[in-house]
């Protein structure tokens, strides 16, 4: 007997950054973050399942594809077994998926990849688990995707196993996510090998680790209060933190092009000019742009004034998984 099923998942974009790791291997992240996911942005994977066909040596006989691409089953093996074993199954699975957005980019598409992954896995399975388990479940493939299955705005506390939605999409309907795109070629770096060489060699990580737990109650009092000042310049503080950790590993790593920097500038004219622009940067040379939903024109009209090829992309909270044909 065999099945398929069809899921999407939105990015999830961190406000407060995951950046280390408390146990190497497991994703349990030393930090906490808290993100939104992004609508306008997908991931959608197509899964199937042979049942009866039990995984012969771990998950050495899954397959997976990621645009048209074929993955190395390594890199998988974790995830799909870790599937395996929390949904009490012993099937092997196929599964493709393709990306709205940049691939691999620092646009975050592994947190929506492993979101959509696992749920188009579980739903071909016939399995029915909970949020919490699924999000344990894809934190197995990226810490990021346990938060990428909820909708809204995400928490990932420091040590845990699984995320949770803080408030659903509609508690901010004006906020927007302006992605300023300076570069779409995948990042020279992973996020993963980086995040080890930083907790392993920058002198700053322990700084990092330190000053992420006092950003948060800052963030989600921000949050709550729909304050994007508050917020903007706790998501400032969060990313510069993090990028100063990563440029003191050894060897340095700095992910910014000439663009970003660009857009970095522009954000800050903005904003001495009225416009309410606060960038955020992941593992990555892409800009996010937190604003509200009138100064959308403004922003993207400045971005593209820089020229150089920079392209934007309108992004606002989103659900949390879909599932096909329907997506709802
Ligand atoms: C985040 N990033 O909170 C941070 C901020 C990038 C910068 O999570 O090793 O691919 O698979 O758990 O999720 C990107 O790293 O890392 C990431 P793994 P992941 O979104």
């Amino acid at each position: 007997m065999s099945a398929e099923a069809v899921c999407r998942a939105g990015p999830s974009l961190a406000l407060i950054k995951y950046w280390g790791k408390s146990v190497k291997g497991d994703n349990l992240p030393a930090t906490p973050s808290l993100a939104v996911t992004l609508g306008g942005v997908y991931t959608e994977t197509h899964a199937s399942v042979a049942e009866g066909m039990p995984a012969p040596s771990g998950s050495a006989r899954d397959a997976m594809s990621v645009d048209g691409v074929e993955q190395e089953s390594e890199r998988y093996a974790f995830f799909f077994d870790t599937l395996r074993h929390t949904l009490g199954i012993t099937a092997r699975f196929r599964a493709a998926s393709v990306n709205t957005f940049p691939t691999s980019a620092g646009l975050a598409s592994s947190s929506s990849g492993f979101a959509a992954l696992t749920g188009a896995c579980a739903r071909a399975a016939g399995c029915d688990p909970s949020p919490a388990d699924l999000s344990a479940i894809a934190r197995a493939g990226s810490a990021s995707a346990s938060r990428s299955v909820f909708g809204g705005f995400v928490l990932l506390p420091a040590g845990a196993r699984r995320a949770r939605q803080v408030c659903g999409p509609d508690h901010w309907p004006d906020l927007r996510i302006v992605v300023a795109v300076t570069h779409r070629a995948p990042k020279p770096v992973t996020s993963r090998r980086a995040m080890e060489e930083t907790r392993a060699s920058s002198p700053y990580y322990f700084s990092w680790i330190k000053e992420s737990a006092e950003l948060l109650p800052e963030a989600l009092r921000a949050l709550e209060a729909r304050d994007l000042e508050l917020l903007g310049e706790t998501a400032r503080r969060s990313y510069s933190l993090m990028h100063g950790a990563i440029l003191g590993a050894q060897p340095p790593l700095l992910y910014w092009l000439p663009a970003t920097v660009a857009v970095i500038h522009a954000c800050a004219a903005m904003r001495a000019a009225g416009v309410g622009a606060w960038e955020t940067i992941d593992a990555g040379p892409q800009v996010k742009i937190l604003c509200l939903e009138k100064d959308v024109a403004a922003i993207v009209g400045r971005v593209g004034s820089l020229g150089g090829g920079i392209q934007t992309i309108l992004c606002r909270p989103g659900p949390g998984l879909q599932f096909g044909p329907e997506f709802s």
